[in-house]
């Protein structure tokens, strides 16, 4: 049975105050098992509906556990989505501060920006119609979760873990560019941590872009022009400290950096 609106709302407050004041949570099954996927995008949704409140506003999407190693890491076999607003955007070469996250990671990415309205079920070619521009991007995730203890349903809920992201260049148009088997390496501080292609995001980032609108047209929704998605990561995500200067680097693409304080 699907939870009740009240619980829907109380546990959108959860997962909201945790990342509003960055205070890990006991994951949300423990106390309602019976939650279902479903309930958590709902929860997602309603998690949003109070940073908009706040005066926050949804810039793009995201998709998340879409490399093997990935899900892996995270025991899965099914990519999700989550929602990308204002506040987490970060210019290239931004300054983070740790103090400000519960335990944050990197991810080595590709983000889309669309060019125009898409909704409906859609392939890769009918998505990648819809774009702009391809850059690299780096992710930054932060589990609200204790001891990362979590299921699936919990991370969804927890609106896939999103907290942070800086672009690179945007190039255009996506479409003249290869962007199925691109090398991608991930230094902290001059050292690779992470290597991969851009073909370990659901085997291409365009099939990556489709399965979101795919995905997002179950609820009648879509993505709008303007909007920036990250197509998922290419590798594990890797843990970031102070001093750390995090660097991506994308085969054609160029580069994006972070720097922790
Ligand atoms: O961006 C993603 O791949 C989502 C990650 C969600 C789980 C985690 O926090 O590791
Ligand atoms: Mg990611």
């Amino acid at each position: 049975m699907p939870l009740s609106n009240d619980t829907i709302e109380e546990l959108a407050t959860v997962v909201d105050d945790a990342a509003r004041h960055k205070e890990p949570i006991v994951m949300l099954t423990a106390d309602h098992p019976e939650m279902t996927l479903d309930d958590a995008y709902t929860i997602q949704r309603r998690s949003m509906a109070r940073r908009i409140e706040r005066g926050e506003s949804v810039v793009g999407m995201k998709m998340g556990l879409t490399s093997t190693a990935k899900m892996e890491q995270m025991n899965v076999h099914n990519p999700i989505y989550g929602h990308l607003t204002d506040s987490m955007m970060l210019p290239d070469g931004a300054t983070i501060d740790r103090h400000n996250y519960c335990h944050p990671r990197v991810e080595a990415e590709l983000a889309f920006v669309m060019s125009e309205d898409i909704q409906g079920e859609v392939g890769p070619r009918q998505a990648l119609s819809a774009v702009e521009g391809v850059c690299a991007a780096i992710e930054i995730i932060d589990s609200r979760y204790k001891d990362f203890e979590f299921t699936l349903i919990d991370v969804v809920a927890d609106n896939a873990s999103s907290t942070g992201f800086a672009v690179g260049p945007v190039l255009k148009p996506a479409q003249a560019l290869e962007l199925g088997n691109l090398g991608m390496v991930m230094s902290i501080n001059g050292e690779v941590v992470e290597t991969g292609s851009s073909a370990a995001i659901l085997e291409h980032p365009a099939r990556s872009l489709a399965a979101l609108i795919t995905m997002l047209a179950e609820r009648d929704e879509g993505l709008r022009a303007g909007q920036t998605v990250l197509a998922g990561s290419a590798t594990k995500a890797v843990h970031i400290n102070s001093g750390d200067r995090v660097e991506l680097d994308v085969d054609t693409l160029g580069s994006v950096q972070l720097q922790v304080q």
